[in-house]
């Protein structure tokens, strides 16, 4: 039975849910924190972080921005679907329709490797690496619960696809064409996107408008062993899945003074803006408690320096993945 390899929640979770859905609305009275406006000076610029890294300029993501009324709109759907569903120590057989939540599983992956020739410097990386990049994922996601499990590994050679950027025609034919399994399986692919672009996710939320454009792209260079240094730690990987998780990232919003910040996780301080290098002991939002999660995978630091996801994240992921990747 396929839904075998998901772990079922627990009866607990209930009062979480419940939780999210009142420090969701939260946020929308206390847009007005006037620190959220200052001009960061004393944090470089992208420009600036990217500079020190050589001559290639990398930009984490390009994963679209999420409003915070979308974030809203979102989350009161996932409170509902979750109140919905199942408790594990209610399961009756055969209740039928009752949605059931998870809390972790193993995901398939399908691995697309696209190229523009033969060997690594056309973007043809090894079986090696991507094995590797399956690791790093394990590792980062074993806390959680959930896990990936490669299912297929396919190699496309073409120029136009190598080169895709989010939302160009390129990238809609190479989905549309590579693209398997459903909501609740990991398409990842790997090309050349340029411009320094590390990758880019779509959103759990997003599945039922465009299911053929679900999944993760990274630059083939951030996986293991990869040249796009200090993002070839595979981490590009680890960040882009979180946002296919449901994540957002931890300086969404910037400095909003509200029980989760503009990440919707109450156990991520919120920080003014991305953070890049590893500095330690960074506070960028001085009114409000907690230093910026520098090691959290959802900011932009070296893959060096990020090592965690929250607790608050993996109960995010869980009933996201309940909403609108489970079965579906
Ligand atoms: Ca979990
Ligand atoms: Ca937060
Ligand atoms: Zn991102």
């Amino acid at each position: 039975m396929k839904n075998s390899r998901f772990t079922l929640r627990l009866a607990a979770m209930t009062m979480l849910v419940g939780g999210g859905l009142l420090t969701g609305v939260g946020c929308i009275a206390e847009t007005g924190d006037p620190e959220a406006d200052e001009i960061t000076v004393d944090e470089p610029g992208q420009e600036e972080a990217a500079a020190s890294t050589g001559p290639v300029q990398y930009h984490r993501c390009n994963t679209r921005d999420v409003s915070e009324t979308e974030i809203l709109a979102i989350d009161f759907e996932v409170a509902q679907f979750m109140a919905k569903t199942k408790q594990s120590t209610q399961q009756k057989p055969g209740a039928g329709s009752t949605p059931q939540a998870v809390t972790g599983g193993t995901i398939p992956v399908y691995f697309h490797v696209i190229n523009n020739g033969t060997g690594i410097s056309n973007g043809d990386i090894t079986t090696q690496m991507i094995n590797d990049q399956i690791n790093v994922l394990n590792a980062a996601y074993a806390p959680t619960g959930w896990s990936f499990s490669l299912v297929s590994v396919d190699r496309t050679t073409n120029a136009s696809w190598y080169t895709a950027q989010p939302g160009t025609t390129a990238e809609t034919q190479m989905k549309n064409a590579l693209r398997q399994g459903s909501a609740d399986d990991l398409n990842l692919y790997t090309n050349n996107m340029g411009g320094g672009l590390l990758g880019w996710a779509t959103f759990p939320s997003d599945y039922t408008k465009a299911p053929s454009m679900d999944g993760v792209v990274i630059l083939f260079s951030s996986l293991p062993g990869g040249t796009a240094a200090p993002y070839n730690l595979g981490d590009t990987a680890t960040h882009e899945v979180g946002h296919w998780m449901g994540l957002y990232h931890t300086f969404q919003g910037g400095c909003v003074k509200s029980a989760t910040g503009g990440d919707a996780v109450s156990d991520t301080p919120a920080e003014k803006s991305a953070a890049f290098g590893c500095p330690v002991g960074r506070d960028s939002c001085t009114s409000i408690a907690g230093a910026d999660p520098i090691t959290n995978f959802m900011d932009y630091t070296d893959d060096a320096c990020m090592n965690t996801f929250s607790g608050g994240q993996d109960t995010r992921m869980d009933s996201q993945f309940t909403t609108y990747r489970f079965g579906k």
